[in-house]
């Protein structure tokens, strides 16, 4: 058989729906039995139902042979793994032979064999007779096994190979990963559906192709034959109102259960609506993952992402990129999200080459690209989630794409057309783009953008709703800017919003890694950490990227004014009937009062809970939490927040008059003391410390290495201050001065320190930069060190996550407290983490840190140069001290992994400023 075929598959039976049928079904999913080659051409006599495969392996369908002992996955982003020379491939083509015997039940006929996902090429026999060979890996493939099934035992052969011509195709920023990785079935089910549900004004209109007749008992509907419209009174179907109506299909052999939604997706004036009122889609891009599944993902982690990402008030999911595993659609459906469903296809890779050769633009592969976007409608259509087709994506641009795009209008005129990689639009009914930045996006909303060559193609373009298909790339520590990004869809009615990338980190579990990326299994050609710029980490724990998205995603706003609070409805489909709302005081981060307001359906105004009580800073808490039961989240849960200042209560800085004294070697203050000679602190209240001492560094963020500050940084010397004391003078206090700068540069930073003494230490640090700092810096700082046994700290300020300047939205003002450890945020790729912002005083026990007015503070069992230095986080191992950061400020984090850095507001300069902070025992 020839895997170098253009052609997309033979044998095969035309694409259908995926339904829920009555009609007989066996499972074949299980343990088969599994052989590994690693080359392609090897005799094909195991198909033969005699074979014996004593000396096989079992494997389980569905998953992935390398997560399962045989060979190892592979992972790039752009670059094909293999010589770009469409249609051959390697000689090396990893080839699995998969067979299991079943039974037929008694008086069982006919049947269907379909395969809901094989990567890349798979090839089927039954009972030794060669059924035919489908590629499109993650789409599904049907075989009329009739003529070939027999009473009783039955013999099924598949062999998948790696690499075929349709890889070429399926270039996806994501691990390589042969197998049968979704549901095998026999079916007898034949049928097909198609059923178009719009909705307007409160009716629903419903009318269906295929056979048989539709009934729909909710609203009376029964016997509804093929093409005959009807128009009833319905409740819509939204992601926030997922009303869906049981309906049964009758037809000759089966009867199909259905679950209708009515809705309509429109476009008008520039603006994409959904049941006529404006969509904004708060979106998140999806690949499906599980760290020691792959793809092969259980329906219970298909529900969990869903619950996760509702949770989180993501309303919308791009399929990135691929039609997903049906029963995710089916899930939402149900639970409610709206969904962007992707043609399996990109090509990426040719980018590399000037996109010479693609094969979206070689006629050689038209007939796969139809295919491939056929059988994505077919198999989707029937769901109220599907707002849109997209084409691929990253396949750069060509004839095949007009060609995908006229069959998918002809047939599917209801749903808009998506496609990024062509920005003329030619074939699309949304301007697209991905990682453009805050500037552009708003240039865009607001009509400015630049003009495309072609007049005609401009004003079509222009009359398009745009989104951003991906945007705020989630790698590692970050994305920093989603609330900029959030503000512009807010604002202009063009903008129907976007999709974050990406929902998960593709770590793969690994023995001594913790969680594999790219490298990890010794490919020659990778892309390291690429793979892991998800919102969720690998085991789907929320990372802090997700808890801002949340916030910044809230359909519900506060606005506080005096005495007063505004809360406003940022729902498109829903009232506010669904949510209580609680209102708190906290003073210094304990809740003094708490009481319900009474917030009208539309929103409204509201007064605050009065402010008397014990002294001390004070915020107003505003709570929106669900009043009921949710299928997606129970009653209790938050759905958005606001704060307000009340009262700001500084701590008070007074002048001290304690004396130093002079012991020689040391200079004590109480149980304090300091080095004579270089006036570092070495006791705080009888605790053995080191520092504090200026810092400028921070281990470097994934957006900090790829966006080139890490390279900026080591260019300024930043990773290797030394520190020069040129005085230490004492009088009322203690004065060290120093200088700070890097070997061979004449840039540097006049540091001078002042202690005074009154019970407690108060700390003034001066910095002054001198010479030339040309570019950002990433903090300004101290670092001191303590004994690992200060293993908690109690805090007020904001928590209980991480906050960075442009991120952080989810962080509260509250009063918090966590472990060392619990401080860390366990970033897959080892990086800069856990700062803790605007903190007023920080409690470890024997000392407190209170800042003039607020510090940012980090807390790690390792230092800066171990954390910069790991890789993965077994390398990074807990040391007998803890290193405690207090900063003035820290440079941003942005999202330059992929798109733009850290905004002009958020960028850290070496300035002339002052550290105040003061010790204290408590
Ligand atoms: C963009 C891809 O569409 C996406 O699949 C992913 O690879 C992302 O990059 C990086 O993680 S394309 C890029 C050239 C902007």
């Amino acid at each position: 058989m020839d895997l170098e075929t253009f052609r997309p598959g033979s044998g095969l039976l035309e694409p259908r729906a995926a339904l829920r049928s009555d009609a007989p079904a066996l499972d074949l999913n299980g343990t088969w039995r599994f052989r590994l080659s690693p080359v392609a051409d090897v005799p094909d006599d195991f198909a033969r139902p005699d074979y014996d495969d004593a000396d096989w392996d079992d494997l389980p369908v569905p998953s992935h042979w390398p997560l399962h002992g045989h060979g190892a996955p592979a992972y790039t982003n752009v670059s094909y793994p293999f010589p770009i020379d469409p249609p051959r491939v390697p000689d090396e083509n990893p080839t699995g032979d998969y067979r299991r015997a079943f039974d037929l039940p008694g008086g069982w006929t006919g049947g269907r064999l379909r395969f809901e996902g094989a990567e890349s090429f798979a090839r089927v026999w039954l009972n030794g007779h060669e059924l035919g060979f489908w590629t499109g890996s993650r789409l599904p493939a049907e075989f009329d096994a009739g003529p070939w099934l027999k009473p009783g035992r039955n013999v099924l052969a598949v062999r998948v190979h790696q690499w075929s011509a349709a890889s070429y195709l399926e270039d996806q920023d994501m691990w390589w990963l042969p197998g049968i990785f979704r549901d095998v079935t026999l079916t007898r089910s034949t049928a097909d559906v198609f059923v178009r549900a719009s909705w307007a004004d409160g009716r629903g209109t419903l009318v269906f192709d295929g056979e048989g007749t539709l009934s729909v008992p909710e609203l009376g509907v029964a016997g509804l034959e093929a093409g005959t419209e009807i128009t009833v009174e319905a409740e819509p179907w939204t992601a926030e109102t997922p009303r869906l109506y049981d309906a049964v299909l009758t037809c000759p052999g089966e009867s199909v259960r259905l679950r209708v939604g009515f809705r309509t997706i429109s476009i008008a004036d520039g603006v994409l609506l959904a049941n006529g009122r404006p969509l904004l889609l708060k979106g998140v891009n999806r690949h499906e993952f599980h760290p020691r599944h792959g793809r092969a993902v259980t329906y219970e982690t298909m529900r969990e992402d869903v619950l996760l990402m509702k949770r989180h008030n993501v309303n919308a999911v791009r399929t990135s990129h691929y039609p997903p595993h049906p029963a995710f659609l089916d899930l939402c459906d149900e639970l409610g999200l709206w969904v962007i469903d992707e043609c399996d296809l990109e090509t990426h890779g040719f980018g590399q080459v000037g996109w010479h050769g693609n094969p979206t633009d070689d006629p050689r592969y038209a007939d796969a690209l139809l295919d491939r976007v056929r059988r994505t409608v077919e198999r989707d259509k029937n769901h109220p989630s599907v707002i849109m087709w997209s084409l691929g994506n990253e396949a750069g641009v060509g004839r095949n794409l007009a060609v995908m795009s006229a069959w998918t209008r002809e047939r599917d005129p209801s749903r808009p057309l998506h496609y990024e990689g062509d920005r003329s639009c030619a074939h699309t009914d949304v301007y697209s783009r991905m990682y453009a930045s805050h500037a552009e996006v708003e240039a865009i909303g607001r009509y400015e953008e630049e003009a495309l060559d072609d007049p005609a193609e401009d004003a079509r373009r222009r009359a398009m709703p745009f989104l951003q298909c991906e945007y705020a790339h989630a790698m590692g520590n970050g994305p920093g800017g989603l609330a900029e990004y959030q503000e512009l869809f807010e604002r202009y009615p063009r903008l129907a919003g976007g999709f974050v990338w990406e929902w998960i980190d593709h770590g793969i579990e690994h023995p001594d890694h913790e969680y594999a990326y790219g490298g990890d299994y010794g490919e020659p050609v990778h892309d390291s950490n690429f793979v892991i710029d998800g919102l969720v980490f690998p085991d789907r724990t929320p990372s802090p990227g997700l808890l801002d998205l949340k916030k910044v995603f809230e359909p519900v706003r506060f606005e506080f004014g005096d005495g007063v609070v505004r809360i406003v409805n940022g729902h498109g489909f829903r009232d506010l009937s669904h949510l209580e709302f609680v209102a708190s005081v906290q003073v210094e981060g304990e809740t003094v009062t708490e009481h319900w307001l009474d917030v009208p359906p539309g929103g409204g105004e509201c007064k605050v809970p009065d402010v008397s009580g014990p002294d001390g800073e004070r915020w107003l808490t505003v709570r929106a939490v669900l009043a009921r039961d949710e299928p997606w989240a129970d009653a209790g849960h938050e759905v958005a927040w606001g704060q307000a200042l009340l009262v700001r209560h500084p701590a008070r800085f007074e002048r001290s008059t304690a004396a130093l004294v002079n012991g020689g070697a040391e200079i004590t203050a109480g149980d304090s003391a300091f080095d004579a000679a270089s006036g570092r602190l070495i006791r705080l209240f009888g605790i053995d410390v080191e520092g504090p001492l200026l810092d400028l560094w921070r281990p470097p963020t994934d957006n900090d290495r790829y966006g080139g500050l890490e390279g900026a940084w080591r260019g300024l010397g930043l990773h290797r201050l030394t520190h020069r004391v040129d005085a230490v003078e004492q009088g009322d206090e203690l004065t060290v001065r120093t200088r700070v700068a890097p070997a061979a540069t004449d840039h540097g930073i006049w540091a001078t320190y002042r202690w005074t003494f009154d019970g407690g230490l108060r700390l003034l640090l001066d910095i002054e930069p001198t010479g030339d700092w040309r570019d950002p810096i990433p903090r300004l700082g101290v670092t001191m060190s303590l004994p690992r046994t200060f293993d908690r700290v109690t805090w007020f300020g904001m928590g209980p996550g991480e906050a960075y300047p442009d991120t952080g939205m989810a962080a509260r003002m509250g009063r918090w407290s966590a472990t060392i450890d619990e401080l860390q945020t366990p970033y897959v790729h080892p990086q800069e983490n856990g700062h803790r912002a605007e903190v007023r005083w920080a409690d470890f026990g024997a000392f407190r840190v209170t800042g003039d007015p607020v510090f940012g503070m980090t807390a790690r069992p390792w230092s800066n140069d171990e954390l910069t230095r790991a890789l993965h986080r077994p390398d990074l191992v807990a040391g007998d001290r803890v290193h405690l950061h207090l900063d003035l400020a820290h440079q941003g984090i942005g999202t330059a992994t992929c798109g733009p850095g850290v905004l002009p507001a958020y960028e850290l300069r070496a300035r002339r400023s002052t550290l105040r902070i003061r010790f204290d025992h408590p």
